[in-house]
C-alpha cells in the first residue's frame, strides 16, 4: 500500500506552546507574550492557590462535608491562563469544574462549595462577577453564552463572552448548534474547550476522529490548539481570541490540550478504566512545576517566595474549611426560593402543599 499524507486522527496536530514542561521559554511566530517577573510570580500564586482550594475541597468531600466535588487537578494553567486574559466587562459561562476561572473572577471560593454542600442552588450573583452559575447539563451553557454574546453585540458593548466546556461536550447537539449560531451571526464569543482526554470513563477517541480544534473550520471560524498545561500560552492565545471577538471578528474555538489528573468527580474511580502509566506521563507535564522551574532558572523567585506561597495556601485552606463548615443548612422550604424572579402562582401552591406536608410530622412546629 502506498504511503498517504496523514489526515484525520493521524495528522500531527499543531500546538501553541510558550513554556516547555522543563520550564524553558519557546518562541511562537503568531503568539508571544511579554511577562514581567511580577506577572509570572502572580500567575504562579494563582496556580498554587487554586490547586490548594481544590485539594481542600476534595478532603472536605472525603470527610462527608460536601456531597460531591469535581476536581480541576491538572487543568490549573488552562483556567488561570484563560481567566487572566479576561477584562472585567467580559462574561464567563463555566461548566462545573472552572474553580480557577472563578478565582480570576473574584468569586469567594467558599461560594463554590455551597453548591456542592447542597446549601444553595448556585452560590454567587453572576452579574456581580460576570461569571455565570455552574452548569451541570453538559454543553447547555454554550447556547446561553452565544445568546448572551449576540445580546452584547446588539448593545454595541466592548466586551466578549467566553464559554468553557469539555471534550465530551463537543459531541452534544447544543454545542454544535451554538457553533452554528455563533458563526453565522459573527458573535463575540470564545469557545474554550478543555480537552482533558476523558469524559468520565469515555476516552477522547470516542468523541472525535480529528483533533477537536479542527472542528471549527467546518463551522466557518478559526480553531486553535494550545498547550493547556502552559499558562503563558493559554493567556496569549485567549487574549488574542477575546480581542478578535471584541473587535467584531467573531468566534474562535480554543482547544486547551490538557489532562484530568484526578477522578472525574469524587464519585468516580478512574483506576477502573485508565492505566496508571498515562497519569504518570502527564505528571511530568504538570502546569505548576513548569512555572516554578522557569522562575528558578531565571532567578525570578527564590525559596522564600515559594515558602510564602505555601504558607498563604495553608491559611487559605484552613479559612476555607472553617467557613465551609459554618455555612448554615437551609430550611426545607428554601428549595422554592429563587426559582423565578417574580412571584409564581403554581410555585406558591406547591410551596404551601409542601409546608402542610412537613407540618403533618409529629413534633413539627
Ligand atoms: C446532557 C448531559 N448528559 C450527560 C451528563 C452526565 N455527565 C456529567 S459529566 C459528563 C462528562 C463530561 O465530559 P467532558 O465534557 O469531557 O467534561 P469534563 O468532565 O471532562 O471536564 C457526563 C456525560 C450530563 N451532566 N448532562
Ligand atoms: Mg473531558
Amino acid at each position: 500500500m502506498k504511503a498517504e499524507a496523514p489526515r484525520g486522527a493521524d495528522a500531527p496536530p499543531e500546538l501553541v506552546q510558550l513554556l516547555t514542561p522543563e520550564g524553558e521559554r519557546v518562541e511562537h511566530p503568531d503568539y508571544d507574550i511579554e511577562l514581567s517577573g511580577d506577572e509570572v510570580r502572580s500567575l504562579y500564586r494563582d496556580l498554587a492557590l487554586v490547586r490548594r482550594i481544590d485539594l481542600e475541597a476534595v478532603a472536605l468531600q472525603r470527610q462527608g462535608e460536601l456531597g460531591i466535588w469535581a476536581s480541576l487537578l491538572g487543568q490549573e494553567a488552562a483556567q488561570i491562563g484563560s481567566g487572566r486574559a479576561l477584562t472585567d466587562a467580559d462574561m464567563v459561562f463555566p461548566t462545573y469544574r472552572e474553580h480557577g476561572v472563578a478565582w480570576c473572577r473574584n468569586v469567594d471560593p467558599v461560594k463554590l462549595l455551597g453548591l456542592f454542600r447542597g446549601v444553595n442552588h448556585g452560590g454567587w450573583d453572576p452579574a456581580e462577577h460576570n461569571f455565570h452559575l455552574y452548569t451541570i447539563v453538559i454543553g447547555s451553557q454554550t447556547l446561553h453564552a452565544v445568546g448572551y454574546a449576540m445580546g452584547i453585540q446588539r448593545d454595541g458593548a466592548e466586551a466578549a463572552t467566553i464559554v468553557y466546556f469539555g471534550d465530551g461536550a463537543t459531541s452534544q447537539g447544543d454545542v454544535n448548534e451554538s457553533f452554528i449560531w455563533a458563526s453565522v451571526f459573527n458573535a463575540p464569543v470564545v469557545f474554550f474547550c478543555q480537552n482533558n482526554q476523558w469524559a468520565i470513563s469515555e476516552p477522547l477517541e470516542k468523541q472525535s476522529r480529528i483533533p477537536l480544534y479542527r472542528r471549527a473550520s467546518g463551522f466557518g471560524f478559526p480553531g486553535i490548539r494550545v498547550d493547556g498545561n502552559d499558562v503563558f500560552a493559554c493567556l496569549a492565545v485567549t487574549r488574542e481570541a477575546l480581542r478578535n471577538a471584541r473587535e467584531g471578528q467573531g468566534p474562535t474555538l480554543i482547544e486547551a490540550y490538557t489532562y484530568r489528573m484526578g477522578a472525574h468527580t469524587t464519585s468516580d474511580d478512574p483506576t477502573r478504566y485508565r492505566v496508571a502509566s498515562e497519569l504518570e506521563a502527564w505528571k511530568l507535564k504538570d502546569p505548576i512545576e513548569r512555572v516554578k522551574a522557569y522562575l528558578f532558572k531565571n532567578q525570578l523567585a527564590d525559596q522564600d517566595f515559594f515558602e510564602s506561597i505555601e504558607l498563604e495556601a495553608d491559611e487559605l485552606g484552613k479559612d476555607l474549611r472553617r467557613r465551609c463548615l459554618e455555612m448554615p443548612d437551609p430550611g426545607p422550604l428554601a428549595i422554592f426560593d429563587h426559582v423565578y424572579a417574580e412571584p409564581h402562582a403554581l410555585l406558591r401552591e406547591e410551596r404551601e402543599q409542601y409546608a402542610a406536608y412537613l407540618a403533618g410530622f409529629e413534633g413539627a412546629s
